[in-house]
């Protein structure tokens, strides 16, 4: 008897942390541990006639200067626009943004237009990388 009690218990919790994993694994722009998708690096993306992928602003609502992104951008360093990031446009794809170069440090996944970056990833962005 003592035994089968047990054996639910288990079950209950088994469902509750598959349920958690799910619920995670939907919350883009949540904090994401690098290297998650290093088997998307070689992945050549579709983009269609050379077109931007993403644009950087370095103001909320997409105010200030601005830096188109053409493919992934392992260092914004290069394209002075380190530390910069306030908003962006994702004309496509899914998109890890990472706080240091080369996808390392916290990264944060995007699909969707960002007017407002939370203030942890405000001014924090140095390399991106698409990955859907
Ligand atoms: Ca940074």
């Amino acid at each position: 008897m003592r035994k089968t009690a047990f054996t639910i218990a288990c079950g209950v919790l088994a469902l509750l942390t598959a349920g958690a994993a799910t619920a995670q694994d939907r919350h883009y722009g949540g904090d994401r541990r690098d290297g998650r998708y290093d088997r998307y690096d070689d992945r050549r993306d579709d983009r269609r006639g050379g077109g931007v992928d993403v644009v950087l602003f370095e103001h909320r609502d997409f105010g200030g200067q601005s830096r188109p992104i053409r493919g992934n951008e392992p260092d914004l360093v290069r394209m002075g626009f380190n530390d910069q990031t306030s908003s962006m446009k994702i004309m496509r794809g899914v998109w890890e943004f990472c706080e240091d170069a080369y996808y390392r440090g916290r990264c944060w996944t995007y699909s969707y237009d960002a007017p407002v970056l939370p203030k942890k990833q405000n001014d924090r962005y140095s390399s991106l990388r698409r990955i859907r």
